[in-house]
């Protein structure tokens, strides 16, 4: 009895329970009904009278020693638990789920999509696989024109279900959607298209395999290059500002005669010079021009009675002037860093 009540005394002393777990596993092991004390209190009554007088003292004391151990711990828990919760305010709102945000070229689409609709013009959509003449032939594109080729368009071969196969494209521009809705209704038409187009081209800053593109088509009896050159005035005033200056350079398309690209003055330099614009006070934002006769007879429209103007951009580009970000990478890569940066800008 003797050593086992010395025992109990170093095991209680030199115990560190740790953690509320760890208390209940000391109350248990010698506080408890069944615990190595109790069970000491036990062997007790078994005892002759001289012995129960000589232990009686020491295990009351150990006992209290256990008890007042584990009182002493049992605070200490306590007090550190609520000092912890101190540390929270419950009065705080909680914090609030991240919301998700629309993608900057959405942003654009959408705002030339408003400035456009408020002109009266619809918004139209199309197949991205296209057949050759909804590309290129209806479009006045040469059979040898470049554009046409591999190493510029993607190819793509569809089966029909009698195992005949037909050469389809990726579409290098939603022209496609024009010709469809000249060929399916009768003009008046004034729609702009936006969507995704594909180029075979290698992936850099600059260039990408696929962008987005608007383009418009305005097609009435007595439409002039004056209706034109007003709408897209119109237009580069309300995108980037009321002091934009605009200005029309002759160009080259096949779909379009006369052309012109647009350009408008450098929004960073205000026409000063600077590395955006390559010091030249001007920076590209669209081609455009009334739309070739071939292209309006191919599509079942007479043009001795219906002119026409249309005009393309690239919604990447809109983009890259509006919010100043010069690698075309980032718009296809969902970094959210990059996207997060969009989501108070209306
Ligand atoms: C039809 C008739 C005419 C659409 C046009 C452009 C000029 C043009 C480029 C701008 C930058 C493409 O995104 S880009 O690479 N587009 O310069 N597009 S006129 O003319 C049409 C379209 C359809 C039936």
């Amino acid at each position: 009895m003797e050593n086992r009540i010395i025992e109990l005394v170093q095991e209680i002393q030199s115990a560190n329970p740790n953690g509320q777990g760890e208390l209940e596993v000391f109350r248990l092991k010698y506080i408890s009904k069944k615990g190595s004390i109790s069970e000491l209190f036990e062997t007790l009554k078994t005892l002759p009278k001289e012995e129960k007088q000589r232990f009686g003292k020491p295990l009351n004391e150990l006992k209290q020693l256990a008890e007042s151990k584990f009182t002493e711990w049992q605070e200490k828990l306590e007090s550190s638990s609520s000092a912890a919760s101190l540390d929270i305010d419950f009065t705080l709102p909680p914090v609030p789920e991240k919301q998700g945000n629309q993608h900057p070229l959405t942003l654009t689409r959408n705002r030339i999509i408003e400035i456009f609709e408020r002109l009266g013009f619809s918004v139209a959509d199309g197949p991205e696989i296209e057949d050759d003449w909804h590309n290129f032939s209806a479009l006045n594109f040469p059979e040898n024109h470049p554009a046409r080729e591999m190493q510029d368009t993607f190819f793509v071969e569809k089966k029909g279900q009698d195992g005949a196969s037909q050469d389809m494209l990726l579409r290098t521009h939603t022209s496609n959607v024009q010709v469809r809705m000249m060929t399916n209704q009768k003009p008046p038409i004034r729609a702009i298209m936006p969507g995704r187009v594909y180029r075979n081209e290698a992936i850099s800053a600059r260039a990408h395999c696929f962008f987005h593109q608007v383009e418009g088509l305005y097609v009435d009896r007595n439409v002039g290059f004056a209706d034109l050159k007003q709408t897209l005035y119109h237009f580069a005033k309300e995108m980037y500002g009321q002091d934009t200056k605009i200005r029309f350079r002759p160009s080259f398309f096949p779909f379009t005669e006369p052309s012109a690209e647009i350009d408008i003055s450098c929004l960073i330099c205000k026409g000063k010079g600077c590395n955006v614009c390559k010091y030249s006070g001007w920076v590209e934002i669209a081609g455009s021009g009334m739309v070739h006769p071939n292209v309006l007879r191919h599509c079942g429209i007479d043009p001795e009675e219906f002119t026409g103007f249309a005009f393309g951009m690239g919604i990447e580009r809109v983009t890259m002037l509006r919010y100043q970000v010069n690698d075309l990478r980032l718009y296809s890569e969902n970094d959210l860093r990059f996207l997060r940066q969009f989501s108070t800008v209306v």
